[in-house]
This record gives C-alpha cells, sequence and structure tokens, in this order.
C-alpha cells in the first residue's frame, strides 16, 4: 500500500510487534545492513525507525534518511541510538519505560539469589548424578539480610531496592546525585559503594558517560567489602562493566562470583567467562517475559502510531521531552 509510512526496521522485530508494525506501515527490514542499492532506492522515503534496546542507530545512518520524523525502540535503553544527531534534526526518539521496571529488578534478585546460592552448580549437581555420587555441595553465601549496592537509582533501581527490603538487605546506592526522597544510603562513587557492598547491583544506563564505571579498583573494592568477597550482578548494559577487568577478577578471586544478563558485544560471550563456574549467566532476559514483552510492544507501535496521525508521543525520552 502506497499510502502507508515507510519505516526502517533495524532489528529482529518481535513477533508481538510485527504484525501490527505491517499493518500499518510500509516496513523495510533492516536493508541499511544486508542491501545498498534497496537501501539507497528507499532511504529517501523512510520517515520511521523501529529498533529496539540494543540496536544501533548512529549519526550516519540519520544523515542517509532525509526524511526521518521518529524513531520508536522497543526498550528503556537507548544508548546506542544518537539522539544529539537525531534531535538536532528535530527527529523524536521515544523508548518503552516503566513497563519492563518489574522483570528487570525481579531478574536482578534471581542472579543475586542464583549467584549466592549456586543455583545452576546446584541443578548440575543433581542432574549429573553427582549428589548420589559424591555428597553435598560445598556451603553456600547467606542472602538476605546481607548488604546490596545499586549503581543507578532510576525507576529500576528503586524496583530492585523494594524487593531487596523484602530479604531484609541493608540498602545503599550510587547516583548522579542522591535523591534525599528515598530512604537509602547514598555513597557518592562505585567505589566507595562496593567497598561497603555484599551484593553489587548495577542498573544505571549504558553509554559514552557510564562506560567501564565498573573498572578494576571498583571490583578489587568489592572484594574487600567482607571475608567472604562481594558478588557483582549487573542487569544494565554490558559497557557500563570492563569485562576483561571482571573476568581477572573472577579467576583471582577477587571478588566470589557474578550474575551477568549483559555483556560487552552481545550476543558473543567470552569462553573465559563461560569457563567459570561461579558466573551465572543470561542472555538479556531482562525484559523477556511474554507479559513485558506486549506492554512494550503496545508502546513501540503505539509511539509510532501517535506520530503519524499527529498525536501526543506516548513516552518520547527525556531529551525530546
Ligand atoms: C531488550 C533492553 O534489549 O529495554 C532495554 O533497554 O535492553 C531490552 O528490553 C530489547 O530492547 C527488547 O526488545
Amino acid at each position: 500500500d502506497a499510502s502507508l509510512p515507510e519505516i526502517l526496521s533495524v532489528t529482529r522485530l518481535s513477533p508481538l510487534l510485527e504484525p501490527r508494525l505491517r499493518a500499518a506501515f510500509t516496513v523495510h527490514d533492516r536493508v541499511h545492513e544486508s542491501d545498498a542499492a534497496a537501501f539507497a532506492a528507499v532511504a529517501p522515503r523512510i520517515r520511521g525507525i523501529a529498533a529496539s534496546g540494543d540496536s544501533k542507530v548512529s549519526a550516519e545512518l540519520i544523515a542517509q534518511l532525509p526524511a526521518l520524523e521518529v524513531i520508536s525502540v522497543m526498550g528503556v535503553g537507548y544508548d546506542g541510538i544518537a539522539v544529539e544527531a537525531a534531535k538536532a534534526r528535530g527527529i523524536t526518539v521515544t523508548h518503552t519505560p516503566d513497563v519492563l521496571n518489574d522483570d528487570v529488578a525481579d531478574l536482578a534478585l534471581a542472579l543475586m539469589l542464583a549467584a549466592a546460592r549456586q543455583i545452576p552448580a546446584a541443578d548440575r549437581h543433581v542432574r549429573s548424578g553427582a549428589w548420589a555420587e559424591k555428597g553435598a555441595l560445598p556451603l553456600a553465601r547467606k542472602m538476605s539480610g546481607a548488604r546490596v549496592g545499586i549503581v543507578g537509582m532510576g525507576r529500576i533501581g528503586q524496583a530492585i531496592a523494594s524487593r531487596a527490603a523484602a530479604f531484609h538487605m541493608a540498602i545503599a546506592y550510587t547516583a548522579r546525585s542522591a535523591k534525599p526522597a528515598l530512604p537509602y544510603r547514598y555513597l557518592p562513587s562505585p567505589a566507595a559503594l562496593a567497598a561497603e557492598s555484599d551484593f553489587l547491583v548495577v542498573i544505571t544506563p549504558g553509554g559514552a558517560g557510564t562506560r567501564h564505571l565498573i573498572d578494576a579498583e571498583v571490583l578489587a573494592a568489592l572484594g574487600r567489602s567482607s571475608p567472604e568477597r562481594g558478588i557483582l550482578v549487573n542487569v544494565a548494559r554490558g559497557s557500563v562493566v570492563d569485562e576483561a577487568a571482571l573476568i581477572t577478577a573472577l579467576e583471582q578471586g577477587v571478588i566470589a562470583g557474578a550474575g551477568l544478563d549483559v555483556f560487552e558485544d552481545e550476543p558473543r560471550v567470552p569462553e573465559r567467562l563461560r569457563a567459570l563456574p561461579q558466573v551465572v549467566l543470561a542472555p538479556h532476559i531482562g525484559s523477556a517475559t511474554t507479559a513485558t514483552r506486549q506492554a512494550m510492544a503496545d508502546l513501540a507501535y503505539g509511539n509510532l502510531a501517535a506520530h503519524f496521525a499527529g498525536q501526543p508521543l506516548l513516552t518520547p525520552v527525556p531529551e525530546c521531552r
């Protein structure tokens, strides 16, 4: 249908989003990556982009799309989107905040428990027959009542804190600035926070401003925080943690373990990291439940639909409000 607005998809579209997008728009699937001639032919007509939280939309791509009006990200994170370049052209960026807070916070607690109680190792112990052959596992580590340090105290950080409170954990955080309205202790840096945390949970936006915020120094502080040494959990972006430093810290026993949902070069996870039994790994599933992905798809679609209907956007990113 030639009357439908044309959009470029820069991601593998969710099946919860794709049919509705195709009904309302002419969708060009990742032609910018696969087919230079096809891309050149459609680029002048592209008015929207459908992206996900881990997509890259560079300033170069934006510059090749003279008719671009809106970029809809199905995800809360938009660190891969060149927002300043978009803004400079009057292009709006939207994302899907809030609807995934519960799921990402649930996964953070799940990774904390899984790493502390060594759930994957326990599962392997039973499954392999080792329980009957070799007996009990080494004792694990108690989570209830321990100290959790949260790096980033936005909406998801607060959802993690309220869950940690139910585990009677002592809660502290670091963020760009203190949030005096919250009943949690503020520390001015990740290193200061790590030094007083049994669990350090990373839930800050990605991007240049937070790249390698968790470095060897922070990991050393987490390791020294108690004789049991700390556990790192990352449900934010792989870029926030210096992955090479993390692997070294784990191999050398500087920290006790880690629970990781995100990595620096997804979907590639270094073999050295995959070889460590004290690490719990997940393939970026923080928001990956049917209910939440449905809500995210509704918002991602709703933002595009609103834009092309001339209505107010549902959830523009803060920079575009
Ligand atoms: C997924 C995410 O990567 O919301 C985010 O920022 O990282 C995730 O939910 C993805 O965007 C799902 O489409």
